[in-house]
């Protein structure tokens, strides 16, 4: 296995975004393989060599293949405890960070997923799948302002940039997308714009990425 770490991932999926900005925030350089979700690269017989469960991200690192973008970015801080903490030292700040990263993860990303609105799409349609996006993205950042109301100070939890901040911003770009309003949210609005000003969230953000849709490059 090669010395530099390689993360397959695509420029739009937001777990890998995750990965691409605990990487990018640890100094960590990294190789860029691209799977284009859009076209299938993920159902491949090849990639599912790489991740049986045929999604991303997948990070190589230390000799190892991991996948599922938290337990990644814990063990990139853990290995690399270099500043910036991304896990809090505090258990009080660590659970908070934990919980919201979780409420991203796995009570709202799920809902969005690729193969998800496929079938959706399917099964009932553009406009029902719009509205199945709407309601199940909006129920989720309604727990993520609730939870930020008590939480945030410049960033998610507090004044330091922790694993919820690397779940929000790309969740954020995600409802953006999906057309679901954000306005009723201003913790989040605000805390998301914080972050869209740290040069490492810049350098990660979808539209800056190797496999960028070029209509959709931003410099
Ligand atoms: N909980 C996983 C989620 C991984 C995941 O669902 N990745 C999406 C992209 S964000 C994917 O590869 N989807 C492929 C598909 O839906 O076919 C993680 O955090 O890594």
């Amino acid at each position: 296995m090669s010395s530099k770490p390689i993360l397959w991932n695509f420029f739009r999926s937001s777990a890998s975004w995750r990965v691409r900005l605990a990487l990018t925030l640890k100094s960590i350089d990294y190789e860029y393989k691209p799977v284009n979700l859009y076209t299938g690269e993920q159902l491949t017989e090849e990639f599912a060599q790489v991740n049986s469960k045929q999604e991303i991200p997948v990070l190589e690192i230390d000799g190892l293949r991991l996948t599922q973008s938290l337990p990644i970015i814990e063990y990139i801080d853990e290995t690399r405890p270099q500043e910036p903490r991304l896990i809090p030292q505090d258990p009080v700040k660590r659970c908070k960070a934990r919980m919201i990263a979780e409420i991203i993860n796995s009570g709202i990303q799920p809902y969005q997923n690729t193969n998800v609105l496929k079938r959706l799409v399917n099964e009932i349609g553009e406009e029902k799948k719009n509205e199945w996006l709407k309601f199940y993205l909006t129920k989720g950042f309604k727990a993520i302002e609730a939870a930020l109301v008590e939480t945030s100070g410049k960033y998610c939890v507090g004044d330091d940039i922790t694993i919820a901040d690397l779940c929000l911003v790309p969740q954020v770009y995600a409802a953006n997308r999906f057309n679901v309003d954000l306005t009723n949210f201003p913790h989040v609005l605000r805390v998301n714009s914080e972050l869209e000003k740290l040069p490492a969230f810049h350098k990660c953000h979808a539209h800056r990425q190797v496999d960028t849709f070029p209509e959709l490059r931003e410099n």
